[in-house]
C-alpha cells in the first residue's frame, strides 16, 4: 500500500529507511558504496515497503568524519558518483513513491570548504565571520570546552592570532549562525536541493547551531528557535517537505517547540533519551551499564504521552552512530531472530515515525575487530585518550566493541558470498564474518525471516489508524522483563506484549483479546511468553 504524499503530514504515516552510502552497495569495485549501488537496490527497499530514504551525507567531503565534514554542499563526493547519478536516484526513487531525504550538516562544514579557506586568509576577509573566532595567544584556549571527538573545542591559527571553535573534530569548524549572510547562503543551498526534487531533510546536530561559547552553551542556545523558524520559512516553504532534526539535547518540552505545528520549525525530532539509558550515571556512552527495562519503558512512555497532540517524534534504536540494537538490547546468539523481531514490535507499535537503519531488517549484529581495523576517528581518539588517562586497554576495547560507531557501519550483507556481495574489491571496513548466514538473499528466501516481519509491520502501519492516532497506555510499568502497552482510538485498539529476556514469562496477569495476534514472532501461541516473544494484537 502506497502513501498519498500530497496529503498534509503524510510523513506521520510513513516509515523511513536510513542508508549509510559508504557501506550500502559498491558497484565499481573500489570497496566503497556508491549512488549507482543504491539505485540498484531500490526494488529491494520497495519490497520492504518504505516511503523514504534518509541518505547520510553524499556531498563533496574530505571524509574525515565520513561525509559529515562537507567541503561543497552542491557537489557529490566523486567516489559516490556524479550529480547525474544523484538526479537519477531521486527520479528512480520517486517512481517507486520513495522520497529522498538529504542529510544537511548545517552546524559545521569541512576545514577544506572554500569559506573556511577564505576565512583563514585574514581577519577582514568577508568569509572570516562565517566561523566562530576568539582572540588568543596559542597557549591558553578561550575556555576548557572539550570537543566531541577528543581534544579542545578550540584550535589556534597562529597567523591570525585567533582560535576557531569546533564542536567536533578540528577539521569540522562550526559555522557562525549569528551571521545573516551565512544563513542566507545555507537557505539558497537548501533551495538548490529542493529544486532537484528531494523530499526533505535530516538536520545534523541542529540543536547546536545557536552556540554561545562565552557561556559554554552549545545545545539549545538562546537564538535556536528563532534561527529554526527563519530556516523553515526561508528554506522549507513547501508543505510536503519532511524535516527531522537531530537533537541530542532534546527533552519532551523542547521537542514540542521543535515539532509542534504552531512553532513552524521541523516535522519531527530525533531525540536520544532512550539511547543513554544503559550507561553509568554521569558517565559517557563508553561507561557501560546494563539496561533496566522499567527505565526504558518510562522513558518511551514520557515521549508517547508528552508529545500526544503537541508534537511529533521519530522511532529508532539504530543509526550510523549507534551499535546494533539486537546485540545491545536483544540477543545476537541463539535468539537473534526472535529478539530482533521483538524489538521491532516494541518500537513500531508506538506513535511517531519509524526509521529502519540499513541491515536492521535482516538482524545485522555488532562486530569485534582489532583496533587497527577500525576506521572511525572517534574510536581511535577514545582509545588514545582513555589509555593515556590510565584506563585498562582491555576495558577500553570492551567499550569499543559495545558502543563503537563502526558496529553500525560494517558493509551491508547482501549474500553469503565473497564480501557479502557488497563489493568485488576490498571493503573499506571489514565485512562481518556472519554474512555467511545473515544476509539479504537468505532473508528473502525464508518466509519467517526478520525481513518479512518488518514488511508486515510496515504494512500494518498503513492499514490501521491506531498506529498513528492511538493514545498510549503503559501496562505493568515496574515489570523488569515484559514491555506491555496499549494503543487506543475510539474504534480501534492495539495491545503489544514483549518479553525482553531469554527466560519465559507469565501472561495470566494481562487481559488478552479474544482474537489472533496481527503479528507474532512464534508460529504457535502458548499460555506463557517464550524467550523474546512478541505479540501485537489489533482489535
Ligand atoms: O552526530 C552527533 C553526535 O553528537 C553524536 O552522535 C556523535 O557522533 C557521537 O556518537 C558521540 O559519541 C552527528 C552525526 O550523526 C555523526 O555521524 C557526526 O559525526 C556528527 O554529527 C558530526 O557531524
Amino acid at each position: 500500500m502506497k502513501l498519498d504524499k500530497t496529503k498534509k503530514d503524510w510523513w506521520q504515516s510513513a516509515v523511513f529507511y536510513q542508508i549509510y552510502p559508504k557501506s550500502f552497495q559498491d558497484t565499481d569495485g573500489d570497496g566503497i558504496g556508491d549512488l549507482p549501488g543504491i539505485i540498484s537496490r531500490l526494488d529491494y527497499l520497495n519490497k520492504l515497503g518504505i516511503d523514504g530514504i534518509w541518505l547520510s551525507p553524499v556531498c563533496q567531503s574530505p571524509q574525515v568524519d565520513n561525509g559529515y565534514d562537507i567541503s561543497d554542499y552542491q557537489a557529490i563526493y566523486p567516489v559516490f558518483g556524479t550529480m547525474e547519478d544523484m538526479e537519477r536516484l531521486i527520479h528512480e526513487a520517486k517512481k517507486r513513491n520513495i522520497s529522498i531525504i538529504l542529510d544537511l550538516v548545517l552546524n559545521h562544514c569541512s576545514d577544506q570548504h572554500p569559506w573556511f579557506l577564505e576565512a583563514l586568509k585574514s581577519r577582514d576577509n568577508p568569509y572570516h565571520d562565517y566561523f566562530v573566532w576568539r582572540d588568543g595567544d596559542g597557549v591558553t584556549p578561550p575556555n576548557d570546552m572539550m570537543a566531541c571527538f577528543g581534544g579542545s573545542m578550540w584550535t589556534y591559527v597562529p597567523h591570525l592570532g585567533q582560535y576557531y571553535f569546533h564542536h567536533f573534530a578540528a577539521q569540522q569548524p562550526d559555522l557562525n549562525w549569528e551571521n545573516p549572510k551565512l544563513r542566507r547562503e545555507l537557505y539558497d543551498m537548501i533551495r538548490f536541493w529542493v529544486g532537484k526534487g528531494v523530499g526533505g531533510f535530516r538536520l545534523d546536530v541542529i540543536d547546536q547551531i545557536a552556540k554561545v561559547p562565552e557561556e559554554k552553551i552549545t545545545a539549545n542556545g538562546p537564538r535556536l528557535h528563532e534561527f529554526l523558524q527563519e530556516l523553515s520559512k526561508e528554506a522549507f516553504c513547501e508543505e510536503g517537505l519532511v524535516t527531522v532534526g537531530e537533537a541530542w539535547g532534546a527533552n519532551v518540552e523542547r521537542a514540542k517547540l521543535f515539532s509542534s505545528r504552531d512553532c513552524k520549525e521541523l516535522s519531527m525530532v530525533f531525540q536520544f533519551q532512550h539511547i543513554g539509558l544503559d550507561q553509568q550515571p554521569g558517565g559517557e556512552k563508553w561507561d557501560l551499564a546494563p539496561l533496566y527495562l522499567p527505565d526504558l519503558k518510562k522513558c518511551l512512555e514520557s515521549w508517547q504521552t508528552g508529545l500526544e497532540h503537541e508534537g511529533w517524534n521519530s522511532l529508532f534504536m539504530n543509526n550510523h552512530d549507534l551499535p546494533r540494537v539486537v546485540s545491545r538490547w536483544g540477543n545476537d546468539g541463539a535468539f537473534r531472530v526472535e529478539s530482533a523481531k521483538m524489538l521491532a514490535t516494541m518500537l513500531h507499535g508506538l506513535q511517531s515515525t519509524p526509521y529502519i537503519y540499513q541491515g536492521e531488517e535482516i538482524g545485522m549484529t555488532n562486530i569485534r575487530l582489532p583496533l587497527e581495523d577500525y576506521v572511525d576517528l572517534e574510536i581511535h581518539n577514545l582509545y588514545r585518550d582513555r589509555v593515556a588517562a590510565g584506563y585498562n586497554p582491555a576495558s577500553v576495547m570492551e567499550s569499543i566493541y559495545a558502543r563503537g560507531r563502526d558496529n553500525g557501519r560494517t558493509p551491508m550483507q547482501w549474500t553469503a558470498g565473497e564480501n557479502a556481495g557488497f563489493t568485488t574489491g576490498k571493503a573499506w571496513l571489514p565485512v562481518n564474518e556472519n554474512h555467511t548466514s545473515i544476509n539479504v538473499e537468505a532473508a528473502l528466501e525464508d518466509p519467517d525471516s526478520i525481513f518479512y516481519y518488518y514488511q508486515k509491520l510496515i504494512a500494518l502501519r498503513k492499514q490501521h489508524a491506531v498506529f498513528r492516532e492511538g493514545c498510549f497506555t503503559l501496562l505493568l510499568p515496574e515489570d523488569e522483563q515484559r514491555f506491555v502497552y496499549r494503543r487506543d482510538t475510539e474504534n480501534e485498539h492495539m495491545l503489544v506484549i514483549c518479553n525482553f529476556k531469554e527466560e519465559p514469562a507469565p501472561l495470566d496477569d494481562i487481559e488478552i483479546p479474544a482474537t489472533e495476534p496481527a503479528l507474532s514472532n512464534y508460529s504457535e501461541l502458548s499460555d506463557y511468553l517464550r524467550p523474546y516473544e512478541a505479540r501485537m494484537y489489533i482489535f
